[in-house]
């Protein structure tokens, strides 16, 4: 009687001291507490006068479950959507996507050329060195925001980015 109890309520005791945690984390934006680390978050510097650009980073999920961003929002553009790119008849093309998965113990990269979030009708142009805040939306309902500097590509390139290591 007692063991199947034991087994019975210690993880419904777990489950409720993680639900708490978990809550505790979930009201505001939760950059460091969140389980998907954001690494070399970077918004992509467009010559003046393009309406749109995007946003890179490397997503590593430390957290035992699946997780997907599902949207992501920013105050610095009319839309912000997920994308990738697809090759379609020899051309790349990049098409809007539902969800970008973050497998559990698996990092997920958001790279020109791949996966990325878009930013698109820019209400300012942005500079060099700006923070543009991104907020992501995972399927669990968490939300994550993300402070992603304004990179030249070109500078990354040449080696003048922090952090580029590959
Ligand atoms: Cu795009």
């Amino acid at each position: 009687m007692m063991p199947t109890l034991m087994r019975t309520l210690l993880p419904a005791a777990l489950m409720l001291f993680m639900g708490a945690a978990w809550a505790g984390s979930h009201g505001h934006d939760a950059g460091a507490s969140h389980p998907v680390k954001v690494h070399m978050p970077f918004v992509r510097l467009m010559p003046p006068g393009q309406p749109n650009t995007a946003a890179f980073m490397t997503l590593e999920n430390t957290a035992g479950q699946d997780l997907a961003v599902v949207s992501a929002e920013s105050g610095v553009s009319r839309v912000v959507e997920l994308h990738t790119h697809t090759m379609h008849e020899g051309v790349m093309r990049m098409r809007q996507i539902e969800r970008i998965e973050v497998p559990a113990g698996g990092r997920t990269e958001l790279k020109p050329g791949g996966l990325h979030v878009m930013l698109i009708g820019l209400h300012e142009p942005l500079q060099e060195g700006q923070v543009v805040e991104v907020t992501l939306v995972y399927d669990d309902g968490s939300r994550q925001l993300v402070r992603a500097p304004v990179r030249d590509p070109g500078d990354m390139m040449r080696g003048g980015g922090h952090g580029m290591n590959h």
